[in-house]
């Protein structure tokens, strides 16, 4: 099947400088790339606010509709979300398909989850997101996922009697992801013991790459958004002759859908119940300050309380040699090792400090139940 051949579209508001669009779109690039799109060109519009009918202005939208023509484009991906009606306007206009990066970011977890939890949690997501932009004309993710929307003008009726399904599937979903996470809450009992340290963080920061360095696992790491959509558990050793379990866990993104944070709470809640959570942080991009605060926003969001957590300012192998190595933080190369004694008798450290706030066990098992 030929690639979708994308092309992008940002928005600049007053008060903001067009370098930060330009590497917001450079992110967006990557997550169209991720998804397996071919991203052929972008364009960006300055305007005082977005415009209600189509975001960008129709005068905008129809020369970016001759721009994309021109590079055979099949599909225009926002930055930023679109209403229903602004998607519906965008494509009447352009005669192109329109994504927004809710869209696109849903899409792609929806491509790799692999597990009954993840893909249940996707799901879930997906529908959240389709509900409130169930037009009568207009549903993409229907195109895709098959089942609701367009039924050639059969009306309010028609619409009405959709957004019922699909409301009755989102409750069965929940449904699923509450059994499901009674289960997780189980296995996570059977490990007590074992003081917990989960990695977390923005997407492509290392995580799982620093997993494997403490864990010597071989979970997947590549240079691509969402790598990892599972929490991965796995024991390794810490400093003081100690054990730890670690998780690696879904990475985090400027302006992730929220329906997927809240459904993704089963997974997450290997964060928000770890004994010790480690920030970690790409330290060599050059917005790892504005990706730093959007994984504090979400931790905080999660409930997890900043006296846990660790940051982990990593690739420390590319960041400048004359840069400060100062931060309240470890630095580390999960590539090159650089630190990584250093992390784990931190880790001794901190863990031996929180251990007796647990329940002491007699006998540990050998291998903790739900473990790699
Ligand atoms: N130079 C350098 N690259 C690193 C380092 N750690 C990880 N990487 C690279 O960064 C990319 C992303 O690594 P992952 O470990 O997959 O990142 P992640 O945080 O698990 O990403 P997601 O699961 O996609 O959220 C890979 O290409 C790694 O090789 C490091 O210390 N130095
Ligand atoms: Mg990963």
């Amino acid at each position: 099947m030929r690639p979708r051949r994308a092309f992008l579209v940002g928005l600049i508001l007053p008060g903001q400088p067009g370098h930060v669009v330009e590497e917001h779109l450079d992110e967006l690039a990557q997550l169209a790339d991720t998804a397996g799109s071919v991203v052929v060109g972008r364009a960006v519009q300055s305007r005082k606010a977005p415009d209600a009918a189509t975001f960008i202005g129709r005068g905008k939208a129809e020369q970016i509709a001759e721009e994309a023509r021109e590079l055979e484009a099949d599909l225009l991906v926002f930055d930023d979300d679109l209403s229903g009606s602004q998607v519906k306007n965008v494509e009447e206009i352009t005669k192109l398909q329109v994504m927004d990066r809710s869209a696109l970011i849903l899409d792609i977890f929806g491509q790799r989850a692999r597990t009954r939890e993840a893909r249940t949690q996707v799901e879930l997501a997906r529908l959240q997101y389709m509900l409130p932009r169930l037009t009568r004309q207009w549903s993409h993710l229907s195109r895709q996922g098959g089942g609701f929307g367009t039924r050639g003008g059969e009306g309010e009726k028609q619409l009405e009697q959709d957004r019922r399904v699909l409301r009755a599937r989102i409750r069965r979903l929940e449904d699923d992801l509450e059994k499901i996470e009674r289960t997780r809450k189980v296995q996570r009992r059977g490990r007590d013991g074992f003081p917990s340290v989960a990695l977390t963080g923005y997407t492509n920061a290392g995580k799982s790459t620093l997993f494997n360095r403490l864990t010597h696992a071989g979970a997947l790491a590549e240079d691509r958004l969402f790598a990892t959509l599972d929490a991965k558990l796995r024991r390794g050793p810490v400093g003081d002759g100690k054990y730890a379990v670690f998780a690696d866990t879904v990475g985090f993104i400027r302006k992730l859908p929220h329906h997927l944070v809240s459904s993704f709470r089963s997974t997450l809640g290997e964060v928000t119940a770890a004994d010790l959570v480690l920030h970690v942080v790409d330290r060599s991009h050059p917005r790892w300050r504005e990706q730093m605060e959007v994984a504090e926003a979400v931790m905080d969001d999660l409930g997890v309380d900043r006296d846990r957590v660790m940051t982990v300012f990593n690739k420390s192998d590319a960041v400048l040699p004359e840069e400060p190595r100062n931060g309240d933080g470890v630095w580390v190369s999960a590539v090159t090792g650089e630190g990584i004694e250093a992390l784990k008798a931190e880790l001794g450290r901190r863990i031996g400090l929180q251990l007796p706030t647990r329940p002491a066990q007699e006998a540990l098992p050998e291998v903790a139940p739900g473990l790699a």
